[in-house]
């Protein structure tokens, strides 16, 4: 029956595609035999309510207008503190559920033993099995499980908004040196252009490989350059 399963997910039957990914997050041996494609996978990463899933909302109309066809994982912890968040990502991200072109799953970043999600990177690695074009993982905060889950990613878009104080503490966090691309999201706020300024010097003296992108994700604003950033 798997091997139907398998077979009907890897043509980009959704249904069997989610059936699939329950399977291996409940640790059933699904003995799966695909063939990974070279399919960019892109994390997005940062503090809760720093604008990740509006920014993947916003991303998302400009892949689908292209044709392409995403798979978007959203990897919550398991904490019930989050779950106004989860319920919030549920809402903006309801316009994709339906949609042809985009599969969106959530997980718990936590296995069933309170440890970091052991099968993530099994279920990217059969998402990438799949017809996509990319992939986006949405995790939350900056602690080292999520850095953990972001080793997975090809490049890795982290989301900060224009907040004095945060830059000390990522530079703590180790998360800069994985991180590829920074937003500074809500740039509609006071201060933002300020915080853009220091960011940018805080990276030219180590990082100078890194990309700034400033957005304002709830008004559609530096989305496309963003998108450009991700995609060269
Ligand atoms: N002012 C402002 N608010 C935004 C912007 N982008 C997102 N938000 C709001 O910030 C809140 C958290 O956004 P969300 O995408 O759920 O953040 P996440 O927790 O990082 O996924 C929501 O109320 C959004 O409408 C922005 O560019 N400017
Ligand atoms: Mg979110």
């Amino acid at each position: 029956m798997n091997a139907l399963i398998v077979k009907k997910a890897i043509q980009g039957d959704k249904k069997s595609i989610a059936r699939i990914i329950s399977l291996i997050e409940t640790q059933v041996q699904v003995g799966i035999q695909t063939t990974e494609q070279n399919i960019p996978v892109i994390g997005i990463t940062g503090p809760p309510g720093a604008g990740k899933s509006t920014l993947v909302d916003a991303l998302l109309d400009l892949y689908v207008q292209e044709g392409k066809r995403i798979a978007v994982l959203c990897v919550d912890p398991s904490s019930v503190l989050h779950q106004g968040a989860i319920l919030g990502d549920r809402i903006r991200m309801s316009r994709w559920f339906n949609h042809e072109q985009v599969f969106i799953r959530s997980l718990s970043s936590r296995g069933s033993m309170g440890g970091l999600h052991p099968f993530i990177a099994q279920i990217i690695s059969f998402l990438k099995s799949c017809p996509f074009d990319l992939v986006l993982i949405e995790t939350v905060g900056v602690g080292q499980s999520e850095i953990e889950i972001i080793r997975h990613a090809n490049k890795t878009v982290l989301v900060l908004v224009p907040e004095a104080g945060d830059e000390i503490q990522l530079m703590k966090s180790g998360i800069v040196e994985v991180a590829d691309i920074f937003v500074v999201n809500k740039m509609d706020r006071p201060g933002s252009s300020v915080f853009v300024t220091q960011l940018i010097n805080m990276l030219k003296s180590t990082f100078s490989n890194k990309k700034v992108c400033p957005t304002a994700a709830s008004k559609g604003e530096g989305i496309e350059a963003l998108k450009k950033t991700i995609d060269t």
